[in-house]
């Protein structure tokens, strides 16, 4: 980070207070536990309103500021566009959103479509002030006149390659903020959240895969609110313990959006609502996943999967990494050591199992002529991001040398479909795993470097790995069809997700790099994380966010990816991975399958293993819920309890859906847990819910939870009988309900070909009726 002195804090006309001499008792946040605190004083040069008009949808203000800043580029005059949004469904009187753009010239725009709203909402639930000199927004909840935000804080900056706005926040509880490592809830202290996709392995205070500038707020009383910026540049986002937020981005416009709930789970409905729904997964997209690095042939590979069937342990895909691609080559396989994938396949296949390989964005640039069509052709139909110059850039990744697929062009999602194509007629992939999409470079920039300007050396580079925005990436320079890479650095993922949906049943992709949106697209898994306990725990975290930002495909990878697992690590895991809504065993040294371990560890990951299965009806409705209402799939324990503050903090256990409680083991050397449990009636799902068992022709039925006897693929356990596991409330009455579709058609839910049942449950008198609803 920065360190903060009294020189340069004064160089900037800003008020300094030295770490030793801050006053706990001050109202201003001052230099707590040795820390310095730089601040802008009142009269720091600010915008002032010079005019405001009433539009269709709310307001719009001129902003005019006198006198330049030290920021290079300042722009004097701004246009804020304020939107009382109101719409058709559920969001009526809930959002509020502001677009702060420079009148005098067109700047870049995240190219991601949000709803256009064509009323203005008569009754929202909030209360807008605006202040005008210096500008100034306060946002207050109607009900409770809570501030929701408050920029009046600290001076507005619009300068070419530096905007800043900060806010007070009426609650030191937030969440979301992704991608990072950390605890659930942030730590506002003096936290600074960079985004700026990046490959590293999950590291705390690092800017990682992807970039998601929202945020998820608690207020007293159990209110909770949201907050997104659509703005994709590199940027920090400062907690601190005021509290206060500030966002500083280096480029594109400031537009944002509040969502007013009242609760979490609203929130981020209202957000999914803006930046689009979750696609519904393929039924065998939430069986178990098994891949590793260094299955060194197909036989190998088949050998695991052989194994997993001989031991009777349920698993619906397997995987492999770069080992299967001749010299690491995209779409391309080693026919002497992987001479029987496409047999594999087929074995899978006929087994009611599916094959998904890795793909990485780079093409190898340097094999002969006319040996290589994806490079040959992707020139000829120029496919490949440019340099400055007009050259095609070249990087390095595992192949060597390689050249990346601009997807910002419709053109190269033609290319890349046709590639896939050709490959799929030898080997019959069912799904994709795209990798390396930060895009990630071994080298800094390119072969040769990248030119010396204000967009490699911004005035102000935020917190990136590596202090440059071409670390480990390509130049800041490089162009891409809808603008500069600097610009669409973060959404190349999303992109490239975009591109890989391309299959006549529901598609299945699992994207390293993520954007706001993705979950329309694709899945997520946590990186490279290693086989140590404490990564165990903060999947936990890591999860609970990507649900939050409405990716709800995610799951760390089972056991731990980088470093050897251990045993005990490994059952732990498997046995938390199979309450992950995405559950990939994966790693890159020996093998940890579950039928590398004892017997008594491989039975404790196979009973595992059966109960998710068992559970697949309970998950796949709760993923119909996240598709059509934007509803949480896994979600933390004050979604469904926001007015119990103790739960706030608690990433250690977390829910699926609203009755069903998790609270694994993530310690070595125990055989008990220590959970939270918040009021209400609860049951222990082993040993004290009442199973009935009916079969496919009775009335169906989900209560507590719903179960399917569980078998070797989704495919065979979704053809057995249900039971209804159920656990009654005090006064005798529960209810549940079970989407069911084929499983892979797309649009099931939207085009009519599903069933929805809905059950209750009340008790009279000791009779107990069921209550079984079609819709
Ligand atoms: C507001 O209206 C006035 C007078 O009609 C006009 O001069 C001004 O440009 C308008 N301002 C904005 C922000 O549209
Ligand atoms: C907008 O208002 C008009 C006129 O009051 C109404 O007919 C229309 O249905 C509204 N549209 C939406 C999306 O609410
Ligand atoms: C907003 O912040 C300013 C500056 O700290 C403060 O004077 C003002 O009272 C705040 N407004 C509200 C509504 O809290
Ligand atoms: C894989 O197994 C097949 C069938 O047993 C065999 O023909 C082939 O040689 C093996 N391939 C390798 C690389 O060992
Ligand atoms: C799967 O179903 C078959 C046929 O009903 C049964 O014999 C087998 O035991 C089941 N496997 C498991 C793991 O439950
Ligand atoms: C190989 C690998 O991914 N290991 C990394 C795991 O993460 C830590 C930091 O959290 C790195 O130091 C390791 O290199």
């Amino acid at each position: 980070g920065v360190v903060v002195t009294r020189e340069l804090c004064e160089a900037r006309n800003c008020c300094f207070i030295p770490a030793s001499t801050a006053s706990s008792s001050a109202s201003r946040p001052s230099g707590k536990n040795g820390i310095p605190w730089c601040f802008y004083p009142p009269e720091f040069p600010s915008y002032s309103v010079v005019s405001l008009n009433d539009t269709l949808l709310g307001q719009k203000a001129t902003l005019v500021k006198e006198v330049k800043t030290y920021y290079p580029g300042d722009i004097l005059t701004v246009e804020v566009e304020m939107r009382y949004e109101t719409d058709k469904r559920l969001l009526n009187h809930k959002l509020f959103s502001i677009k702060i753009t420079d009148p005098s010239s067109s700047r870049f725009e995240v190219p991601i479509s949000v709803p256009t709203v064509a009323n203005k909402t008569e009754s929202p639930d909030y209360i807008i002030e605006l202040s005008k000199q210096p500008f100034g927004l306060v946002v207050k909840r109607r009900s409770t006149g809570a501030v929701l935000l408050n920029t009046t804080v600290a001076p507005l900056f619009y300068a070419d390659q530096f905007l800043q706005f900060s806010t007070s926040l009426p609650t030191q509880f937030i969440y979301g903020l992704g991608e990072h490592r950390s605890t659930f809830l942030h730590d506002v202290h003096w936290n600074t959240l960079t985004m700026w996709a990046r490959d590293v392995p999950p590291t705390e205070q690092t800017n990682l895969y992807g970039a998601h500038p929202f945020y998820l707020a608690m207020e007293d009383g159990g209110n909770a609110h949201g907050f997104f910026l659509l703005n994709s540049n590199a940027m920090d986002v400062v907690l601190q313990p005021a509290p206060a937020l500030t966002w500083r981005t280096i480029g594109g416009i400031l537009d944002f959006y509040i969502f007013l709930g009242p609760d979490p789970g609203s929130v981020v409905q209202q957000y999914v609502d803006v930046v689009g729904y979750p696609a519904m997964p393929v039924y065998w997209a939430l069986g178990y996943h098994l891949c590793r690095w260094g299955y060194d042939t197909s036989n190998s590979t088949w050998e695991v999967v052989k194994s997993m069937r001989n031991y009777g342990i349920p698993q619906d895909v397997q995987w492999n990494d770069i080992d299967y691609m001749d010299k690491f080559m995209d779409f391309t396989y080693e026919s002497k050591k992987f001479d029987t994938l496409p047999d594999l396949v087929r074995d899978l296949h006929a087994h009611n199992q599916r094959y998904v390989m890795i793909l990485d964005p780079g093409i190898s640039s340097t094999q002969p002529e006319g040996s290589y069509w994806p490079f040959d052709e992707g020139v000829k139909r120029g496919v490949f991001i440019k340099d400055a110059e007009g050259k095609t850039l070249i990087g390095k990744v595992w192949p060597g040398l390689t050249a990346y697929p601009d997807f910002s062009d419709e053109v190269t999602h033609e290319w890349w479909y046709d590639n896939l194509k050709m490959f799929h007629n030898k080997v019959a992939f069912d799904g994709l795993w795209i990798d390396m999409n930060e895009p990630s470079n071994f080298l800094d920039g390119s072969t040769s470097g990248c030119p010396s300007n204000n967009l490699e050396n911004p005035p102000y580079t935020p917190g990136v790995l590596g202090g440059l925005l071409r670390a480990k990436t390509l130049c800041a320079t490089a162009q891409q069809k809808q603008s500069i890479h600097y610009n669409m650095h973060s959404l190349y993922g999303l992109m490239e997700a975009k591109a890989s949906r391309i299959v006549a049943k529901r598609p299945f992709v699992i994207s390293r790099s993520t954007f706001p949106s993705q979950g329309m697209y694709s899945g997520h898994w946590l990186g490279d994380n290693r086989s140590q306990w404490k990564d165990l725990y903060t999947s936990i975290a890591g999860m609970l966010t990507f649900n939050l930002l409405g990716i709800p495909l995610v799951g760390a990878d089972v056991c731990g990816f980088s470093e050897e697992t251990q045993e005990e690590l490994c059952v732990r895991w498997t046995q938390l991975g199979a309450f992950y809504p995405f559950t990939r065993n994966h790693n890159a040294i020996s093998p940890q399958d579950p039928t590398a371990f004892s017997p008594l560890a491989r039975t404790a990951m196979k009973e595992a293993l059966l109960l998710r299965y068992s559970l697949f009806p309970v998950l796949y409705t709760l993923f119909h819920h996240a598709h059509v209402h934007g509803h949480t799939v896994a979600r933390p324990i004050m979604f469904e309890f926001p007015k119990d503050v103790k739960a706030y903090g608690i990433d250690k256990q977390f829910m699926w859906g609203k009755s069903l409680l998790v609270t694994p083991v993530l310690d070595p050397g125990v055989d008990y847990v220590d959970g939270y449990f918040p009021e209400g009636l609860w049951y222990d799902y082993y040993t004290t819910c009442v199973r009935l068992p009916l079969d496919s022709h009775s009335c169906l039925l989900s209560l507590c939870v719903f179960e399917q006897a569980p078998n070797l693929t989704l495919w065979v356990s979704t053809g057995q009988p249900l039971h209804l596991v159920s656990a009654l409330s005090q006064d005798g009455s529960a209810s549940g309900d079970l989407f069911w579709d084929d499983g892979e058609t797309i649009d099931t839910y939207e085009t009519n070909q599903y069933a929805y049942i809905i059950f209750s449950i009340a008790q009279v008198l000791s009779f107990m009726f069921l209550f079984c609803l079609f819709v």
